[in-house]
C-alpha cells in the first residue's frame, strides 16, 4: 500500500516543549496557588512516566507528595492548576520561544507539496497544539493537518493506542497506509499498539527509552547543513529525513 499520511507526536517530537516549556508552565501554576510543589528538570524525567497534565500531577502527589492532604474536592483542584497551567504554558507559546526540531517544518513542506495527508496524535491539550504551530511554525499551519487528536479526545491516554486509532478512523486509513512520528517510548508503544510503522527521533529526555519495534532510531530529521545520526535501525537515505526516504522506509 503507497505511503498516504504521515502522524505526528508533538511534545518531543515537532518541538522540545518539556523541560522548558510544559514543566515551567506546571511550576507557575503551583505557585499561583499557593502550594510548595517544585518539579526541577531531573524529578520532571521521572514524572515524564505518566502522560498528560492532569494525570501527572496526581500521580506526583501520590508518588512524591504523602504529606499533601487531598481536599474533597480533589479532581476539581487538578482540573483548575491544570487550567493554569494551560495558561501559562500558551503565552509562552505565543512569545515565540519554543523552536520546532530540525527538520520538523523542511518536511512538513515537502509532504504537503506532494499531497501527503498530515495529521497529530497527541496527549496533550488541543490549545497547546496550536499555540505551538501557529506561533512556531507558521501563521495557518494548524490547517495543514487534517485532524488534530489530541488530550482528553480518548480517555486512556498514551501509551494506550487509542489516539492513534482515533485519528486513523477519523482520517478513514488504515495503519499500513501510514507513518507515525514519536520521541518517547509511552508514544511508541501508542503507535505500534494501533500497527503504524514508527521513525523515532530522541530527545534529552527519552534518548534512554526501549524503542524495541522503531523502524529506525534517529537524533532528529536532519537539515542538509545539520545532519542527523541514525540511533539504532538501518537508515539508508540522506544525513536528512525527506519524503523519498519515508517512502522507502514505509516499503522496507
Ligand atoms: C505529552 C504529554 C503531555 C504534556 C503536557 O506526551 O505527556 O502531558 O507533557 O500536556 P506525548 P498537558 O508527547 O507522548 O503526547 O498538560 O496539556 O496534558
Ligand atoms: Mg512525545
Amino acid at each position: 500500500m503507497p505511503l498516504e499520511a504521515l502522524l505526528f507526536d508533538v511534545d518531543g517530537t515537532l518541538a522540545d516543549t518539556e523541560r522548558d516549556g510544559h514543566r515551567p508552565a506546571f511550576n507557575a501554576a503551583f505557585r499561583e496557588f499557593g502550594l510548595d510543589w517544585d518539579w526541577d528538570a531531573p524529578l520532571y524525567g521521572k514524572l515524564l512516566a505518566v502522560t498528560g497534565g492532569k494525570e501527572r500531577m496526581k500521580h506526583y502527589v501520590d508518588a512524591f507528595r504523602p504529606d499533601f492532604e487531598k481536599p474533597t474536592d480533589f479532581d476539581d483542584l487538578i482540573a483548575e492548576l491544570h487550567k493554569a497551567k494551560t495558561r501559562h504554558y500558551t503565552a509562552m507559546l505565543a512569545k515565540g520561544n519554543v523552536p520546532m526540531r530540525p527538520g520538523v517544518k523542511r518536511l512538513l513542506e515537502e509532504a504537503r507539496e506532494a499531497g501527503i495527508r498530515l495529521a497529530v496524535a497527541t496527549t496533550t491539550t488541543p490549545e497547546n497544539v496550536t499555540g505551538l504551530l501557529e506561533h512556531s511554525l507558521e501563521k495557518g499551519s494548524t490547517a495543514w493537518f487534517e485532524v488534530i487528536a489530541a488530550g482528553d479526545i480518548v480517555p486512556a491516554k498514551k501509551p494506550a493506542p487509542d489516539i492513534y486509532i482515533w485519528a486513523l478512523e477519523k482520517m478513514g486509513l488504515a495503519p499500513e497506509q501510514c507513518l507515525a512520528f514519536e520521541d518517547s517510548e509511552n508514544g511508541i508503544r501508542a503507535s505500534r499498539g494501533a500497527r503504524l510503522k514508527t521513525l523515532v527521533t530522541i530527545n534529552d529526555y527519552t534518548r534512554d527509552h526501549d524503542f524495541s519495534g522503531a523502524a529506525v532510531v534517529l537524533s532528529d530529521l536532519g537539515e542538509p547543513d545539520a545532519p542527523a545520526t541514525a540511533i539504532s535501525g538501518v537508515w539508508e537515505g540522506l544525513g536528512y529525513v525527506t519524503l523519498d526516504s519515508l517512502k522507502s522506509l514505509h516499503r522496507g
